[in-house]
């Protein structure tokens, strides 16, 4: 089965995606999510002038050969671009091989291992009632599992606050890139938001009792020994992570951390490499490894990096915004049900827009999501769908301190 055409397509239903199209010479089509929020002609232009002439007549069926080939045959290896594209490869060779065998991806991957994958959800609110009715809109929408953000005061517009969240049941409708000539630029006040943060907890486990699942992203803002402190703030409230902490690029601020805390942290939806987790698997400083399918060099990659992790007792908490395309959130979906060490898997649901451009069969029921049964990925792309919602820039925001100090978003 050779590789007959390979297609890029960039479609905007609602915000932009980049996915990968390869047919074979038996007509199979498989699909890889390579969308990177912001970055997203970068990838699809990797994709068109330097993968898709290499791909062309080659065997559908040599997975791994192809990775191998991609990634090494570069010579300039990693990064958030090209470990995207490579991710689109992988995961569409995946899609075919699993159609190939008629049997969906999971059970290629060693079958499943559980009967669905535990989901968290996205509450916030820009003050505490707000947040409690989305935490409640939320449970009665069925997730199990919460993460809470929230307005800080003094603060106009915090990361992860929907703007709906007042009246919009559990619809997260917190779109980050917008559609504007210049990113948006917001102010953040970092010893307001560790003020804040704790009283917000109190507020939740008041409200709702010990024993459901809350997670809190601090979005890389804080220094080290702020993050040790929020870490030690939020004990007695029993999170089941804090994740981002600190920024990803620095492993030794989480050695910091964990010196001071033990709130559980998760890290790594902007690394791209099983290299960039191995001193935070090595040392114990990590408990959830937070990478994307689509980011992370696909499907291959991604299992071999949650098999280290899992020698470490270190479980998978894939990245799944509405930034992934639903081809990324199979594709995670699959290993969270074939894997031992799952964890939770993020899920925002995408707009009715993206669902006609994307088929998708996976569901959400009792909190839990799956992949479903039918053959390879179980996600179609509409072409003549997508070609009706053409590329759109926009931009993630950036964050300035109060008195204009450019900082990490
Ligand atoms: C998350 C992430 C996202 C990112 C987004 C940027 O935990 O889901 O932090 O909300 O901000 O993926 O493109
Ligand atoms: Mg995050």
């Amino acid at each position: 089965m050779r590789i007959e055409s390979v297609r890029t397509v960039v479609t905007s239903p609602g915000r932009n995606f980049v996915t990968l199209r390869i047919t074979t010479s038996d007509g199979i089509t498989g699909l890889g999510d390579a969308t990177l929020n912001g970055r997203e002609l970068a990838v699809a232009a990797y994709l068109t002038e330097h993968v898709e002439p290499l791909l062309v007549g080659r065997d559908a069926g040599r997975v791994e050969d192809t990775w191998q080939y991609l990634y090494r045959g570069a010579y300039w290896r990693r990064g958030p671009v090209t470990m995207a594209a490579l991710a689109a490869v992988d995961t569409a060779l995946w899609d075919i091989k699993a159609q190939a065998a008629g049997m969906p991806l999971y059970e290629l991957l060693g079958g499943a291992s559980r009967r669905g994958a535990l989901a968290y959800g996205h509450a916030s609110g820009r003050d505490v009632p707000e947040l409690l009715d989305s935490i409640r809109a939320h449970l009665d929408a069925g997730y199990r599992a919460i993460r809470v953000q929230t307005g800080i005061p003094g603060l106009d517009s915090v990361y992860g606050v929907a703007a709906s969240a007042a009246g919009g049941g559990d619809r997260y409708d917190y779109e980050p890139a917008r559609r504007t000539a210049l990113p948006v630029e917001e102010t953040w006040d970092t010893r307001a938001y560790l003020r804040h943060v704790p009283t917000v907890f109190e507020a939740v486990r008041a409200e709702f009792g010990p024993e459901l699942p809350l997670l809190h992203d601090g979005h890389h803002r804080m220094t080290p020994i702020q993050a040790a402190k929020l870490g030690k703030s939020l004990e007695p409230y029993d999170l089941f992570w804090l994740e981002d902490a600190t920024p990803g690029e620095d492993p030794t601020a989480l050695r910091l951390i964990r010196q001071h805390t033990t709130t559980p942290l998760a890290i790594g939806e902007v690394f791209n490499s099983v290299h960039d987790y191995t001193p935070l698997l090595q040392e114990r400083l990590i408990d959830y490894v937070r990478s994307a399918v689509t980011h992370t060099g696909g499907v291959t990659a991604m299992k071999k990096l949650l098999d280290l992790a899992a020698v470490y007792g270190v479980k998978s908490g894939m990245h799944g915004p509405t930034d992934i395309s639903p081809v990324g959130q199979a594709a995670a979906l699959h290993l969270d049900l074939a894997i031992h060490n799952f964890g939770i898997q993020e899920y925002m649901r995408h707009s009715p827009d993206t669902l006609d451009v994307f088929r998708t069969s996976y569901t959400f029921a009792d909190g839990l999501l799956h992949p479903s049964d039918a053959p390879g990925l179980g996600v179609t792309l509409d072409e003549e769908a997508a070609a009706r919602f053409p590329y759109a820039p926009a931009y993630l925001p950036v964050n300035r301190l109060t008195d204009g100090t450019v900082h990490d978003w």
